[in-house]
């Protein structure tokens, strides 16, 4: 039998995961990446079923990252810089329209590249509020700076009407798991440099390799 403990998120466990993203040359691993976003899709699960569709997206592309990894060439997708290099010295990515390689490791890797600028945004949000803060404004002003303008319309709509369906501040922050509101406050002040880190080592790299708008 499944011990309940084991089904409960922690946002520490999460948060951890992301820790060990960064290796001392600021290489950041795709194994811990995907543990990251895995641990958050099922935090996002624990919210109710109106965030599934957004949570299917997120298992999609975590999927096809983790294929890559167990793949033959998985030893090339150790790390993000090693998966950028690999894929487009091998010309393994469509650099201006969809075409042959709709799941090329650096596509997939990005869309959720730019989810994680809007975790970041939305976590700062939280740090600094206040009991009667309201989530789903913090969550749509943070998505509207970030992830917004990368979709589409119906996305936008889609996503806009499931925020209205957020918890609001205590009930988040009980599912988080990890105690007291100023325990919660304090993990994320440990934590959100962290994934800010992580953000803009990615974020360089992709600069520097002009692959910021990959379709
Ligand atoms: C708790 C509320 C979660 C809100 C998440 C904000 C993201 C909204 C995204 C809505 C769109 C999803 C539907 C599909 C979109 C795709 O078209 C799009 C582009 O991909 P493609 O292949 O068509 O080019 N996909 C994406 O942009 C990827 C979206 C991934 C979203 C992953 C969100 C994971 C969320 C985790 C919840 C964390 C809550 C954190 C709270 C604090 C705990 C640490």
């Amino acid at each position: 039998a499944v011990a309940l403990e084991d089904l409960k998120f922690t946002l520490q466990e999460v948060l951890d995961t992301f820790k060990s993203c960064l290796s001392e040359h600021k290489e950041v691993f795709l194994e811990h990446y995907v543990a990251g976003w895995r641990g958050l899709v099922r935090f996002m699960n624990c919210l109710g079923s109106v965030f599934s569709f957004i949570s299917k997206d997120a298992v999609n592309k975590i999927q096809i990252l983790v294929n890559h990894l167990n793949g033959e060439n998985g030893a090339h997708y150790v790390t993000i810089q090693s998966m950028v290099k690999y894929e487009l010295d091998s010309q393994l990515v469509d650099l201006t329209k969809r075409g042959s390689f709709p799941e090329s490791g650096c596509r997939t890797l990005l869309r959720l590249h730019r989810a994680l600028r809007w975790l970041e945004l939305f976590l700062e949000r939280l740090q600094t509020s206040t009991e009667d803060s309201n989530t789903s404004v913090m969550c749509t002003e943070a998505y509207n700076e970030s992830l917004a303008q990368h979709h589409t319309w119906i996305i936008r709509k889609a996503a806009g009407t499931a925020f209205w369906a957020l918890p609001g501040r205590a009930t988040f922050f009980d599912v988080m798991n990890v105690g007291s509101p100023e325990q919660v406050m304090a993990v994320l002040g440990d934590t959100l440099p962290l994934i800010s880190e992580v953000y803009q080592v990615t974020e360089d790299l992709y600069a520097q390799n002009n692959i910021l708008e990959l379709p």
